[in-house]
């Protein structure tokens, strides 16, 4: 055997590097840096079933927390290493790795770390057993303390049967000071996985660290299985029986995905470049994510699932209740992103989406049932997008139409802060004209009110809603009715009934009234609601006038200004000029309005019951004597 050439002392110069930096080979010395040993070796075997040359992996684990991997693929080749003087099966695990993707000066991200080394799980191992059966003979190879060689090559066995690599290690516990204890279901998962990805592909773990416990992983079908699984643990029920699968080549990249649709609306999505799980997705996720689109579109039309004149399925549309499992197999494959999960490959997308568009297509001409499913699916998915976006067009449009009719009629004011401001519903055009100019536009909006507003009392809700004043009102508002209603979004401080003081005067007040105890008692209950009080009475002798709110004040008036005053009555707000309008009604310095407060929920709803009933005068009456005002001054 030769001795240590320079090579040689290089490679131990190599391992202790990588004992004394291990985060930068598998991310950390945690739990997950510690299983990153388990998934080199296990990868190794894995690219011997890729090769073609093995079907059966047996993972054990035992009570020196100890792990072996065995494959009975073509066993690690021994002739000597031309340049380096040692055995082929030695370089590999004694060189760091031959990429020197991960020289000195790259830091390893954690997560998704693909092709160390086995050299990297020697270095971090208190012992490791290499043991290779080939060409008749069981050879074996000991490490220790971190990659130093025990003993070298050697035939142990002269006539051995079948063929394969066993690697036997115990992960060093200086190095993994946290636990060296490797975890049954992490291990369980990814060979799970491994078995799903690798169809045919018989994988056991035994555990012996505490009695015997042995499961077997094994797919003949592999991807649909996959998905049959995920479908199971998700407890989905499955549109279509036959999982809609794919497999296939260009130029050396291989293709292979699986579909089916449950009647959820969740997406599971699982894509692997190389048995490494894309978690960051890529290329060929987004290359099939294309291509079914394309052919859900275009065989839905051919076979008329989908009409002509419907508008294309989106990515999305397909989405909902789909599980995929997409597996590439890429010769050089290029990994980004933040964990190096994420494929980035140009050509693949292109190769992905050219197989698919054939592959789908002959799929669904051969099971046209299953096409039918499927492609209806998303067609259900995309009517409820159309809808939802159709009804928030629709609510849109409402109100902005609601905002058109309302601008005709209100004059906004211009004050931001809205507690400052205050609308009032004015009854008539007239009265409403002559508030609009006298009033003070910074902080006071108008709505003049047409005709009667109904009875909203008896009235169901969509009647109330149709009454085009009640809707100005709510929109003006703007802060809902009803059960939506909200405060907050309220823009006013008060709303202020303007109404004659006659008979018509006091009916379209209490049917207001009505309306904000029914569906915005809030507005009520926080004193927001008014009355605006106009005089009755003009008291003038000469440039002095006076005005008189109701007959009791008439007679100081008449004292004040001699008794050959002239009086007018006012019989309506329409007689009065916006200044007259603005000193005695708008102006917040002298007008006196009255508070609307519902000091009694109950007798309130009492008092408008009998006023909505069904006979008409005595309501009236009733009305007038009995809803009692509270009167301060705002
Ligand atoms: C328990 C872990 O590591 N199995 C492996 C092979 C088989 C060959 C191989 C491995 C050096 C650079 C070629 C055999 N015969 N299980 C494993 N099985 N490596 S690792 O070759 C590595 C050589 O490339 C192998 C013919 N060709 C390849």
């Amino acid at each position: 055997m030769t001795g240590y050439n320079a090579d040689a002392i290089q490679v131990l110069e190599g391992l202790e590097a990588v004992r004394k930096r291990p985060g930068m080979y598998i991310g950390a010395t945690n739990s997950k840096g510690l299983h990153h040993l388990a998934w080199e070796i296990i990868d190794n075997a894995i690219d011997e079933v890729v090769a073609g040359y093995c079907d059966r992996i047996a993972v054990t684990l035992y009570p020196d927390q100890s792990l072996s991997v065995e494959d009975n693929g073509r066993g690690i080749p021994v002739d000597m290493h031309s340049k380096m003087g040692i055995p082929a099966v030695r370089v590999a695990y004694e060189l760091l790795h031959a990429g020197g993707k991960f020289g000195g000066e790259s830091y390893k991200v954690s997560g998704g770390l693909h092709g160390v080394g086995a050299s990297v799980v020697n270095a971090l191992s208190a012992f490791l057993t290499l043991e290779v059966k080939r060409d008749g003979k069981l050879y074996r190879v000991e490490y220790e303390k971190g990659g130093q060689l025990k003993s070298d090559l050697k035939v142990v066995e002269k006539k051995v049967k079948g063929t394969g690599t066993r690697v036997f290690f115990r992960p060093d516990a200086l190095v993994f000071k946290e636990s060296i204890v490797f975890s049954w279901d992490v291990l369980k998962n990814r060979l799970q996985e491994l078995a799903y990805l690798n169809a045919g592909l018989t994988i056991t773990l035994t555990d012996l660290r505490h009695g015997e416990r042995l499961e077997t992983y094994y797919s003949e079908s592999g991807l649909p299985g996959f998905v049959e699984q995920i479908q199971r643990e998700a407890e989905l029920d499955p549109l279509h029986k036959r999982t809609i699968y794919f497999k296939g080549e260009k130029d050396q990249v291989q293709v292979e995905w699986a579909i089916q649709y449950n009647d959820s609306d969740t997406e599971t999505f699982y894509s692997f470049c190389n048995n490494i799980a894309t978690i960051e997705g890529g290329t060929h996720e987004s290359g099939l994510r294309t291509a079914l689109t394309r052919v859900f579109n275009t065989y839905g039309k051919k076979a008329n699932i989908l009409k002509a004149k419907d508008e294309n399925l989106t990515g999305d549309d397909l989405r909902d209740g789909l599980v995929t499992v997409l597996s590439v197999k890429v010769p050089e494959p290029q990994f980004e992103g933040q964990t190096k999960t994420k494929l980035s490959n140009t050509e693949v997308e292109g190769i992905v989406q050219s197989l698919t568009n054939e592959g789908l297509t002959a799929f669904f001409e051969q099971y046209p049932q299953v096409a039918k499913e499927a492609i209806g699916k998303a067609w259900r998915t995309a009517q409820i997008r159309i809808a939802s976006k159709k009804a928030k067009e629709l609510k849109r449009m409402k109100k902005d139409a609601e905002a058109k009719a309302l601008s005709g009629k209100l004059a906004a004011c211009s004050e931001k802060d809205k507690t400052k401001n205050e609308l009032f519903l004015v009854e008539g055009d007239s009265a409403g004209g002559s508030a609009k100019t006298g009033r003070d536009r910074r902080f006071q909006a108008i709505l003049p009110l047409r005709g009667k507003v109904i009875n909203t009392y008896r009235a169901k809700l969509d009647k109330v809603l149709e009454n085009q004043e009640i809707r100005s009102i709510i929109t003006a508002i703007g802060a809902g009715m009803g059960k939506e209603f909200d405060l907050d979004k309220c823009n006013y401080a008060r709303v202020c009934i303007m109404t004659d003081s006659d008979l018509d005067g006091a009916h379209i007040r209490t049917l207001l009234l009505t309306f904000f105890y029914r569906y915005m008692r809030p507005l009520i209950l926080n004193n927001r609601v008014f009355i605006a009080q106009s005089p009755l009475y003009k008291v003038q002798r000469g440039k002095a006038i006076q005005y008189a709110y109701d007959d009791q004040e008439l007679k100081p008036a008449l004292k004040a200004l001699g008794k050959n005053a002239v009086v007018q009555r006012y019989k309506g707000l329409g007689e009065m000029n916006p200044e007259q309008l603005w000193e005695t009604t708008l102006n917040p310095v002298n007008r006196k309005m009255i508070q609307v407060t519902i000091d009694d929920a109950v007798a309130a709803e009492r008092k408008l019951n009998i006023c909505m009933g069904s006979a008409v005068e005595p309501r009236r009456e009733f009305l007038m004597e009995n809803i009692v005002f509270t009167q301060e001054d705002v």
